[in-house]
């Protein structure tokens, strides 16, 4: 409430900051959970902010409104050329956030000395939007990690090789979308080194970037996601480590692994090897149809891998396998965006 009901000149014009930024806040606030709701699905963030927007609302004095009508706004209409050149969902929800921040950042300072009240859930709304546009980003940015792993078949594992930089862009310009870094002997400079130059070639082609193992060179190169085998660090401490924004796959080829990996909430599944494979030794082939068998209730994404090449797609297409990894068909061939065409097709190609 209002510490006094006398109003002069000077009132009228903090009661219409107050009232323009009150509309700014609750506007801001709408796109949000919007986004939340609609975009991400998130309940629990929707109504969080809903409830911002009624106490704001509730709190939105009538005085305030008035005073809308009382002094001209001689700046009414102006626009910056920043709102125009907005694109992406993330770039919305960082303006939106920035600006319902700013709104409540000038209310709390011009309500302070004559609606303290209000100065304070301004403060508070304030502080829990920094963490709401933070949660949103990572939770928009996760969504669409999701969203390529389930529209993309061809997921293709680097090897240690010489122009290992030439041949992903290659395989990139194709048209491959998932790339996982596997880098086994060398220092960690050189693998950070590494992993930041692929980040930044699959950023180039929108593409998603996990690296194989190493949680710390994952979080240091912020790829988009990790890849865990069964003797790496298990999926609940890499999940506290790399929080909610990178997704988590695993490698399994029985039963148990692959549930565990699903009840510890790993987005997508390695199985394999298929067949023989130079490319991993220690690990015995385990068949078309024990995966079939391993496979039949799974409703993860999950990707075939080991001896996967060119010619024998059509083959694992025809026994059901939708998605596949490999790494030696195009890191070893001597026309990888060709080859990488070619398999893209046989992937697309129903059967
Ligand atoms: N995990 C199971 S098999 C395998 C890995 C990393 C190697 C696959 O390599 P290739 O060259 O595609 O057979
Ligand atoms: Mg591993």
């Amino acid at each position: 409430m209002l510490n006094s009901n006398s109003t002069n000149a000077d009132d009228l014009r903090i009661y219409q900051i107050i009232d323009a930024n009150l509309d700014r806040a609750r506007e801001g606030l709408r796109v949000l959970e919007d986004w939340a709701r609609f975009g991400l699905g998130k309940e629990k963030y929707v109504e969080r902010i809903k409830n911002f927007r009624q106490i704001l609302g509730k709190n939105h004095l009538e005085v305030y409104k008035q005073s809308r009508n009382q002094i001209e706004d001689k700046c009414k209409g102006l626009t910056h050329q920043e709102q125009s050149k907005r694109k992406t969902s993330e770039q919305i929800i960082s303006s939106n956030s920035g600006r319902i921040q700013e709104a409540l950042r000038v209310i709390e300072e011009f309500s302070r000395l004559h609606n303290n009240e209000l100065s304070k859930i301004a403060s508070e709304i304030r502080y829990e939007v920094y963490t709401i546009e933070i949660d949103l980003l990572r939770l928009s940015k996760f969504k669409k990690s999701e969203e390529i792993l389930k529209e993309n078949d061809l997921y293709v594992i680097t090897d240690q090789k010489d122009n290992l930089l030439e041949t992903i862009e290659e395989i990139l310009i194709a048209g491959v979308r998932i790339i996982q870094h596997r880098f086994k002997t060398g220092t960690d400079k050189d693998h950070l080194r590494e992993a930041i130059q692929i980040k930044n070639l699959c950023k180039k082609y929108s593409s998603l970037f996990i690296v194989n193992d190493r949680i710390d060179i994952a979080l240091a190169s912020n790829a988009d996601g990790i890849h865990l085998g069964q003797d790496d660090l298990n999926l609940q401490t890499a999940r506290k480590l790399v929080g909610h924004s990178k997704i988590i796959g695993v490698s399994a080829n029985n039963e148990i692994d692959i549930s565990n990996a699903l009840k510890e909430g790993c987005d997508y599944i390695g199985i394999g090897p298929v067949f023989e494979t130079t490319t991993k030794t220690n690990k015995k082939p385990i068949g078309i149809d024990r995966i079939k068998t391993l496979t039949k209730d799974l409703n993860i994404p999950w990707f075939a891998i080991g001896g996967i090449k060119k010619n024998n797609i059509s083959y694992l297409k025809s026994n059901g396998f939708k998605k596949v990894a490999l790494v030696s068909q195009l890191m070893n061939s001597e026309d990888p965006k060709e080859d990488a065409i070619i398999i893209l097709k046989e992937l697309f190609h129903e059967n």
